[in-house]
């Protein structure tokens, strides 16, 4: 924090350019003149705030609403600039994203970043250039705090504490005895922040209801990985009656797996049927799986991260000091009302069922 104040942002920079001129027309030395002249060039347009946006890749709908989210809000019409760049997965690809952002000598970095480790030197770079970094989505794990400006996202844990206590609520419900609770996980990229709580949540549940938790595979958030590794995982356990999936992508991919292999999908679980489990809910389509048990259970993701990146970038430019964390609120989903409200850490949460009436909230 307080980087910022290092750093002349475009919109400073241009009343030097103003100031100069003034210099200029009361008849300034020449030198002075020409040292000013390539800024005024570059500088001509820029009352604009110019943003560089480290994107982690496309890998997800979660993803796609993500950056559609930053594109809604940072408009030209606005005064922004925003400059997107898509890291492929990559750690390697976002460092040097962010080492053109300190180059181009942008106004705000925002990193969505791909894992939480490994930030240290970069993050170090833009606070030496003066350049706030807003982290979005998942966390950092970084030695010295003051590396980054803020950060919002979701309470990846808690996500997982629902599912889980989701999960044990609904075989109280249905009179299905923990230990026949056989399950899978396709986890998300490793080492991410959405990974990391979604996969602890689901691991405590196991270990304090007693059940089968029988794989934890790495699906990458994709949907042809969270296929290829359903097909794998029911050859290797045919006894698998609940996929936990981390996100939605890798739960389309092993609802197609576990079709084509013959079986069925739903939560009649004492009965052979493979019941899904996932993360997300942030589409239309996949709010008609819930609707129809394709998929049973959903933790909300909220995706929408533009307005509140906006807002703590307007503090910064008043000259406020944003909260450090802050965490989104998120609902839950299921296709009934089996497990009508649950309760984590003395809090309540409320099940919305999913109804035609839903679907019109989604895209
Ligand atoms: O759940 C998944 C995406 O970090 C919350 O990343 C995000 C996760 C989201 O690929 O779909």
């Amino acid at each position: 924090m307080g980087n910022k104040m290092n750093k002349l942002t475009n919109k400073k920079r241009l009343v030097s350019i103003i100031l100069a001129g003034v210099l200029l027309l009361g008849g300034c030395g020449a030198k002075e003149v020409s040292n000013t002249e390539d800024t005024v060039a570059e500088d001509q347009f820029s009352e604009e705030i110019v943003i560089g946006f480290s994107q982690l890749g496309a890998e997800s709908d979660w993803r796609t609403a993500n950056t559609q989210s930053m594109k809604d809000t940072f408009t030209s019409d606005k005064g922004y600039r925003l400059i997107v760049e898509d890291g492929q997965q990559q750690q390697s690809n976002q460092i040097m994203a962010i080492r053109k952002f300190i180059q181009q000598e942008v106004d705000y970095i925002v990193l969505a970043p791909v894992t939480e480790t490994g930030w240290d030197t970069v993050l170090q770079e833009a606070k030496d250039a003066g350049i706030p970094v807003i982290i979005v989505d998942r966390q950092v794990d970084v030695s010295d705090e003051s590396l980054f400006t803020c950060w919002i996202g979701s309470d990846f844990s808690l996500e997982g504490k629902k599912a889980a206590e989701w999960l044990h609520q609904f075989a109280v419900a249905k009179d299905i005895p923990e230990s026949d609770i056989h399950i899978a996980n396709i986890q998300g990229t490793i080492g991410a922040s959405a990974q990391i709580g979604r996969t602890e949540g689901l691991q405590e549940g196991a270990k304090k209801y007693g059940w089968d938790l029988l794989a934890e595979v790495p699906g990458e958030f994709t949907q042809a990985k969270g296929k290829e590794v359903m097909e794998s995982l029911l050859k290797e356990y045919p006894q698998i009656n609940v996929v936990y999936c981390e996100n939605d992508n890798e739960a389309l991919g092993a609802i197609e797996a576990i079709e084509s292999a013959g079986k069925t999908v739903g939560s009649d679980i004492l009965q052979g049927e493979i019941m899904v489990m996932s993360f997300d809910a942030v589409t239309k389509n996949i709010m008609r799986c819930i609707m129809r048990n394709k998929i049973t259970f959903d933790a909300g993701c909220n995706p929408h991260h533009g307005p509140r990146v906006e807002a703590q970038i307007q503090l910064l430019e008043a000259g406020k000091v944003p909260d450090m964390f802050s965490y989104v609120e998120e609902r839950i989903y299921s296709y009934d009302a089996t497990v009508p409200s649950l309760e984590v850490d003395n809090n309540s949460y409320s099940v919305t069922v999913v109804t035609s009436k839903t679907l019109e909230e989604f895209k």
